[in-house]
């Protein structure tokens, strides 16, 4: 079966300078990633590849080691794409010192785990289901791949394909994982980008074994506790085998991939294993992968979203709650899987064509992921919930400290998730001001976008072929937008199809032609279905791609205490780098007569002010929540 051409332009291609996200992936290079390798140097993260680092028995992060790898790997990826956008000979130096210290921790068959060979040898492979190998190799493989094609070097590729040569080996016919898979996914969408970058086909296929074997009976983790005879690293004391379906559906073990219906167990496996089941329905055309991709995401985005693209409302497994069980204050919505969503939805775009993919990619990204960090880049949160009590702030770091590399990765490879070279025409996925670079035809074109999005729709895109060239211009419709978009030309309005939600805009291009694309936005009142609990008679209010929040700082009263009123239209403006939204409401008044009364709370009129919600917990500690009452 022929595969559509549909790829992320390579970051070199595509240069980003645009008012929103300008700014803050300058704060991601300034600010993020140094204060990161200050907290992996001092955590001892580094120390650990020195084999340096011994576990402190009255110290209970002696458990978080296991992924130590992953930490440095995500920083190395993160600083891998900064590079590869500006030089910047003192990151760059940092990286090779990082590389250095993984190439030094490597074993002679190319083993790579610091925890494993330092302090328990005899246990490598022995305990996939917990201990993390094989998802710290996928971070180190991703790292491997961003490094090379930032840098050119090969130092860090050459160390992560040894080892991957050497778990082709273990998890091969005979090897001594045959059968095996990793109890937290990784590695597999890691192995496609291995495969890609070096055109070595074993890779894809140990990826599509990985992803195969999951599932199958007899369950490879059963055996190999069977085998240890001992729990697994978060086993505690509990039975040797737990075999109990919450377990398996924990980390997606409990059905073969492409039998699994419906989004359960812990989110970020299950994002990252998504993604790899549709790199490679991509790759090799596979119509089960892909049913499945399309059924779990159903599965996923009908009932159980957040409405800021956050995923994983049950803190006590980091995963999904029943469908519609959402809860505000106390969900959970880990950052990380935030972006693993960005990542699970860009693929699908890839796979699909179709549009509606990259709704949810925005959602998340300008919501649910930009939450993630403080607006000075050096706090994070971990669980993003969309409500507060008022005891919620931003953490320096964290000893399990998976979010804040993952989410300076993100944001420092932004380009490839802007535009696609999709065989049917250039697509403009994002509005992201700046330039890419495309080639159709044999012809080389640019495109320069402008726009002050996320905060106005009005994108203007000029079209530079190097010659006059016909080839159809794919813009994408943003499920959000309120009205009739519209799209001109020169000045003048032009027809345009639709398909998959992209409008295209079919012609013979000449250099310097102006296209402008009109997506009316305005502030508009959301509500949820009736089965979503915490929104039950609440309304969030939402701008374009951004949700908004009520946060106590801006209004008279804390939270809780406010009424959105049906009358009013919600009015922006645009004040401080952020749109604001006002809408009148009611303030609930106390009143005397006791703790209880059988008469109606009093009331009187005030304006509910909001912010953006990524931009909440920037002000001090105060109540907040996305969803506020409204008047019955
Ligand atoms: O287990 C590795 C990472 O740590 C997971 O992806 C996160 O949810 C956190 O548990
Ligand atoms: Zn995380």
């Amino acid at each position: 079966m022929t595969q559509p051409h549909r790829s992320s332009l390579p970051i070199p291609d595509v240069a980003i300078a645009d008012e929103f996200w300008s700014p803050r992936r300058a704060t991601v290079r300034a600010k993020t990633i140094p204060h990161q390798e200050d907290r992996l140097r001092e955590g001892g993260q580094f120390a650990a590849l020195r084999f340096e680092w011994r576990p402190d028995p009255d110290d209970d992060r002696e458990r978080f080691p296991i992924f130590w790898e992953s930490d440095v790997a995500k920083w190395i990826e993160a600083a891998s794409y900064a590079l590869a956008s500006e030089s910047d000979p003192k990151l760059d130096a940092a990286v090779d010192e990082a590389v250095a210290l993984l190439a030094g921790a490597q074993q002679e068959d190319g083993y790579l785990n610091a925890y494993f060979t330092a302090i328990k040898p005899e246990g490598r492979f022995t305990d996939l289901r917990d201990a993390h190998e094989l998802y710290c190799a996928g971070h180190l493989i991703e790292a491997g791949v961003a490094h090379f094609q930032a840098t050119g070097k090969t130092s860090l590729l050459d160390v992560v394909r040894r080892y991957a040569d050497l778990i082709d080996r273990e998890f091969g016919p005979g090897g001594s994982c045959e059968g095996g898979y990793c109890g937290h996914q990784e590695i597999e969408l890691a192995l496609v980008k291995l495969f890609r970058a070096t055109g070595e086909r074993r890779y894809l296929d140990l990826s599509l074994r990985l992803i195969d074997n999951r599932g199958k009976a007899p369950f490879y983790f059963d055996e190999e506790a069977r085998r240890r005879g001992t729990p697994g690293y978060f086993g505690g004391q509990g039975a040797v085998v737990r075999s109990d379906k919450r377990s398996r559906e924990y980390n997606q073990s409990h059905a073969p991939v492409r039998e699994q219906t419906e989004a359960v167990g812990h989110s970020v496996r299950a994002m990252y294993q998504y993604a790899a089941m549709a790199d490679l329905a991509l790759e090799l055309g596979d119509a089960g992968l892909r049913e499945a991709c399309e059924r779990l995401w159903r599965d996923l985005v009908d009932t159980k979203l957040y409405i800021t693209g956050g995923i994983g409302a049950d803190p006590s497994i980091e995963g999904f709650g029943p469908a519609f069980h959402l809860p505000d204050k106390d969900g959970y919505a880990e950052t990380c899987a935030a972006i693993g969503l960005v990542f699970w939805a860009h693929r699908m775009m890839l796979l699909t064509g179709e549009s509606t993919y990259v709704d949810v990619l925005e959602r998340a990204l300008y919501n649910g992921v930009l939450s993630g960090a403080s607006a000075d880049g050096t706090k994070y949160f971990y669980g993003n919930p969309l409500a507060s009590d008022g005891s919620v702030e931003r953490s320096d770091w964290f000893d399990c400290a998976c979010c804040p590399p993952n989410l300076a990765r993100l944001l420092t490879s932004l380009e490839e998730y802007v535009y696609v070279a999709d065989e049917a025409g250039p697509t403009v996925n994002l509005y992201v001001a700046g330039w890419a670079r495309f080639e159709y035809g044999g012809k080389r074109v640019l495109l320069n976008q402008e726009s002050a999005y996320p905060w106005d729709g009005d994108v203007r895109i000029t079209v530079e072929p190097e010659a006059a060239l016909r080839v159809p211009l794919r813009l994408r419709l943003p499920e959000w937008t309120s009205a009739e978009p519209s799209v001109t030309v020169n000045g003048a309005a032009v027809p345009f199809a639709v398909d998959r939600g992209y409008a295209v805009v079919d012609r013979t291009w000449e250099p310097g032609d102006r296209v402008a694309l009109s997506l009316p936005m305005h502030p508009v009142a959301v509500r949820a279905d009736a089965r979503v609990g915490a929104a039950h008679g609440k309304v969030a209010l939402q701008k374009g791609p951004i949700v908004h929040c009520v946060e106590e700082v801006d209004n008279e009263a804390p939270v809780p205490h406010l009424v959105i009123g049906r009358g009013g239209e919600p009015v922006a403006e645009h004040r401080d780098g952020l749109d604001r939204i006002t809408v009148a409401g009611l303030v609930d008044e106390p009143a005397d007569g006791g703790l209880y009364r059988t008469g109606s709370t009093p009331v009187r009129p005030t304006e509910i002010r909001t912010v953006p919600y990524f931009a909440w917990a920037n002000r001090g500690k105060g109540t907040m929540a996305v969803w506020v009452r409204e008047t019955p």
